[in-house]
């Protein structure tokens, strides 16, 4: 594998902009929606007229029929790659990106229960995950109406989307997925993903321009045993039903369903929360990690480390790595073999000062829940040889995690004398939240509950505070311009803690107060922190700028898709302010 320069990175993300060409075909005409600042008057979205976007992405969801590992398998993939193109972000301007829908249609209608069955799997829409932007999930886009329905563009649609990036957002590594709910887990785990680069002061810090500039993607790709009789591939992921879990049987004629009766016809595939037949782990593409289905135990995959990409970097050299853990539901405890991590930013969101992070064998640097970023500086050791970047075994999820090697640096060459930077642009956009700042407490429980009452056709109940997701209820509002702190609970084995869960919410960054009773030992700006099973995590939130209905939950993608989401709604001020008058007002005087 080619290593990605910043030049190539660049040169990969021109390569993603589009003509202004319109969409052939059956195609059906969205208009663009503009957003609203604070800055503008109206109290609604103004409408673009279409022929006046010109978008700077084009983001075409296709099938892909490629090989990986020796398999010739069907994936979904934007514009033919895996993963998707990058995207540049920069500060101030609006990014328009189109999103063309040009999957096969799928007919999931006779798969019964509710929204949180897993449903329409050819319909699509983009999520601008870590952005402090708009509310871009319900249609129309940035709209806080209640009731608003989540966006979704049918195969042969397309919509486009300009997203408005403010000129304080911080620089680092983002990413793009789709989260059209239903369809979510089955889309991102079969290639949907791609990166998101917001350029700014941190890449003009001498130490850091100087150093190489890595992009490490790293996803998974699930599939199945196609029952396509004349297929030219031989795996996909098309779940034929929503029966997750005991679809599995040695011979196809024995497949169940979760409540144990046979599918009717014989399936070999069925949604599943990570028990895919075959499961490839990728980077930028590349396929380091193979698990299959076991029988004998199906939480434990059999697995084989696959030949991971090598990082060349010379003695003293200092190189930049940013990593994605894109994956559907893999918790990644990260390591560099022999090696500092220079922690330079999470999520996007770059620290005062690089943090240190000391190898300790055996010993995790940083965790990488899924949708987590991290950006590290390496200076490689004066010994030549091969260093590995681990993912380190784990056993805080429900399927076995074993140690996983992602990528090898190969330190060979003429001795260099590169420095890692003492100090980092400060955040602008994220100041810190003093404590007399928050105006309001909340708690969310995310729990699991097995066999699924309330989820009986999935077979399992994935909620927050015991409720399923609703599309159209909308029981949290917070208002603009205030502060809350937020504690995020996952309870014990015996009040529905089967696991830990990642914690992610739109619009607005959070700050860690805490995890597990610790509190960070520097501050911590994030949007998705892991949250083990019988702890709490608690975070501090500033809901600046946008308005809006918009969502937090589970990012363990087959949990979202069930009903581990919430909608919550931010509205322009505080109804208590907007009813009182001054005295001054009135045209009286204070006596
Ligand atoms: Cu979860």
């Amino acid at each position: 594998m080619k290593n990605v320069s910043r030049r190539n990175f660049m040169a990969l993300a021109a390569g993603a902009a589009a003509s202004a060409a319109a969409p052939k075909g059956n195609a059906q005409q969205h208009p663009a929606e503009h957003h609203m600042t604070m800055e503008e008057a109206a109290p609604l979205p103004l409408q673009a007229n279409e022929e006046h976007f010109v978008p700077d992405y084009t983001l075409e969801v296709k099938w892909k029929i490629m090989t990986i590992d020796g398999h010739k398998v069907k994936v979904r993939a934007y514009n033919d790659t895996i993963p998707g193109p990058p995207i540049i972000a920069k500060p101030g301007t609006t990014v328009k990106v189109r999103v063309k829908n040009r999957l096969t249609p799928y007919d999931s209608k006779d798969w019964g229960g509710d929204m949180n069955v897993p449903h329409q799997l050819d319909h699509t829409n983009l999520h601008l995950h870590g952005l402090d932007i708009a509310p871009h999930i319900f249609e129309p886009l940035g709209t806080s109406e209640v009731t608003a329905p989540m966006i979704s563009i049918g195969p042969g649609e397309y919509k486009d989307y300009p997203f408005v990036i403010p000129k304080d957002q911080s620089p680092g590594l983002n990413w793009y997925h789709p989260h059209a709910h239903g369809s979510t887990a089955v889309q991102a785990v079969s290639g949907m993903a791609g990166g998101i680069l917001v350029p700014g002061a941190i890449d003009e810090v001498p130490e850091i321009k100087a150093a190489a500039d890595y992009l490490l993607v790293v996803q998974d790709i699930g599939l199945f045993k196609t029952d396509e009789p004349h297929a030219d591939y031989t795996e996909s992921f098309e779940p034929k039903q929503n029966a997750i879990w005991q679809t599995f049987a040695k011979d196809k004629s024995e497949s169940v369903t979760i409540d144990g009766k046979p599918t009717n016809p014989p399936q070999s595939c069925g949604f599943t929360t990570g028990d895919y037949h075959l499961r490839f782990y990728m980077v930028n593409g590349t396929p380091f990690f193979r698990e299959a289905h076991n029988f004998e135990k199906p939480t434990s995959p059999k697995h084989k480390q696959l030949e991971a990409p090598v990082f060349k970097m010379r003695p003293g050299e200092v190189a930049r790595f940013r990593m994605l853990n894109g994956c559907s539901d893999l918790m990644m405890p990260v390591q560099v073999e022999e090696h500092t991590m220079y922690l330079l930013a999470m999520d996007g969101n770059n620290f005062d000062h690089p943090w240190p992070k000391e190898y300790v064998n055996n010993a995790s640097q940083v965790v990488l829940a899924p949708a987590n970023r991290a950006e590290f500086l390496i200076r490689a050791c004066d010994t030549p040889g091969k260093y590995k970047i681990l993912q380190l075994a784990q056993n805080a999820q429900f399927l076995e995690a074993v140690q996983k090697t992602i990528a090898v640096i190969e330190v060979e060459g003429e001795p260099m004398d590169m420095k890692i930077p003492r100090d980092l642009p400060p955040l602008t956009r994220d100041t810190p939240i003093r404590p007399d700042e928050i105006v309001r407490k909340r708690r969310f429980i995310f729990s699991g509950r097995f066999p699924g009452e309330k989820n009986p056709v999935v077979g399992i109940d994935f909620m927050i505070n015991n409720q399923l997701y609703d599309e159209f209820a909308v029981p949290t509002t917070v208002y603009r311009g205030t502060c809350e702190e937020w504690t995020i609970e996952v309870p014990d084995s015996a009040r529905g803690g089967t696991e830990g869960h990642p914690f992610h919410i739109h619009v607005n960054n959070f700050e860690v107060v805490s995890q597990a009773g610790i509190e960070p030992q520097h501050r911590l700006v994030q949007d998705t922190i892991w949250v083990a099973q019988d702890t709490a995590t608690v975070i501090r939130m500033r809901f600046q700028e946008w308005i809006g209905k918009s969502v937090f939950h589970c990012h363990i993608l087959p949990h979202e898709d069930t009903g581990m989401m919430q909608n919550f709604l931010i509205l322009p001020e505080h109804p208590k302010h907007h009813h009182q008058r001054t005295i001054e007002s009135l045209g009286e005087k204070n006596s």
